[in-house]
């Protein structure tokens, strides 16, 4: 019975795995939007250079990262102008700000709004679709992040070592907790780069045998020096080489992206301790104990390079209720309704 009972699992979840494919793929950005995107990019950094020359702009977040859904923000960062000597010259981000928002207002037909004053000095560009580009542009200009190209580029390594299921779970994730509203640290919920953090920490720690490896606990080829693991003093180091990676990195776990989400929403509905743990991605096991000092949040997710740094500190008591709650309702639809994968999907995203 028990076999029996084994194997009709495995087809839910391997039906499961294909509606989610099936769910996603009309969602998915086109190779048009990507091409009318990097030319926004790429529009913006000629101004950007005007204001400062040699100054690029590079995307990061889900531009960049593997992790888009249709229509998503663009997230650059603008990396000012090198002095002579490859220095990087004194800067104000909000006197940059107020500059080159003056300036795109000037030359193109974006909608500007900058921020100077922000904790976070930003520009917010935006665009409503038109007939000729119909793709809606919303997109925030940062300064000098150097951190969230580093963290950006984490997350795609990952991405790469195991496209398949990592990328699925945490797009389907994705569409799920904006869906559901879940997804908004401004009124006390989790970014998408919180719920990346989660997906990565399950698979790499939670899951036995582990779906991905350690990138930032893989020794280095090679001896690095300080300055090159060293970015305003946070260790940036992590094992990069992805294609040796994927020669060498064979995953012994063989569950299919259903399976690892069920387990995934029951995971933190009932096993993970908030009231104890903080996840932190570095570490050997993937988790620290919550101390009175700088972990005292209800969710706790360390920054894979800042230290001590909580990348959930949005997330209210509400919020984390309500979050739990949703990750208890999507195991039971997702495992009670197996007679009709597709619509139980379209329920849980309703
Ligand atoms: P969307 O497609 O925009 O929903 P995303 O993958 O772009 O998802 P976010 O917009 O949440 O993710 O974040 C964009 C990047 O900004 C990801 C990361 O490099 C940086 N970032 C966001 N939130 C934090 C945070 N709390 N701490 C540090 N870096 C962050
Ligand atoms: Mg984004």
């Amino acid at each position: 019975a028990a076999a029996t009972q084994n194997l009709s699992y495995e087809r839910h979840t391997a039906e499961l795995t294909n509606c989610i494919i099936a769910f996603l793929s009309p969602i998915l950005p086109t190779e048009e939007e990507y091409r009318i995107k990097e030319a926004t990019r790429r529009q913006l950094e000629r101004l950007a250079g005007k204001v400062s020359p040699g100054a690029k702009l590079l995307a990061f977040g889900s531009m960049a990262n593997g992790f888009a859904l249709r229509n998503s923000d663009m997230d650059l960062c603008c990396l000012i102008g090198k002095a002579a000597d490859g220095s990087t010259p004194p800067f104000s981000a909000s006197a940059l700000v107020e500059e080159l928002g003056q300036l795109i207002r000037e030359e193109t037909d974006f909608n500007v709004m900058p921020l100077p004053k922000a904790r976070i000095p930003i520009i917010k560009i935006s665009r409503p679709p038109t007939a000729e580009l119909p793709y809606e542009i919303s997109c925030d200009i940062g300064f000098e992040n150097r951190l969230a190209l580093e963290n950006t580029r984490l997350l795609l390594s990952y991405a790469m070592v195991d496209p398949p299921r990592l990328r699925t779970l945490v797009l389907f994730l994705k569409v799920w907790t904006k869906r559901r509203k879940l997804n908004s640290p401004y009124t006390g919920t989790l970014s998408s780069y919180g719920y990346t953090l989660l997906a990565l920490f399950f698979l790499t720690h939670v899951k036995r045998p582990a779906v991905l490896p350690n990138l930032q606990r893989i020794p280095p080829a090679r001896t690095l020096s300080q300055e090159e693991v060293l970015l305003n003093g946070h260790n940036i180091y992590f094992y990069d080489d992805v294609a040796t990676l994927r020669q060498e990195w064979a995953s012994q776990n063989t569950e299919n992206v259903g399976e690892l989400l069920i387990d995934f929403f029951r995971y933190f509905s009932k096993e993970f301790t908030y009231s104890r743990d903080v996840i932190s991605l570095r570490t050997e096991g993937g988790l620290m104990s919550k101390d009175n000092e700088t972990w005292t949040a209800e969710l706790c997710i360390e920054d894979p390079f800042q230290l001590g740094y909580n990348v959930s500190r949005t997330v209210t008591k509400d919020g984390l209720y309500t979050i739990r709650g949703e990750f208890m309702r999507a195991a039971r639809i997702l495992t009670s309704k197996a007679d009709h994968v597709a619509r139980a999907l379209a329920e849980l995203c309703e």
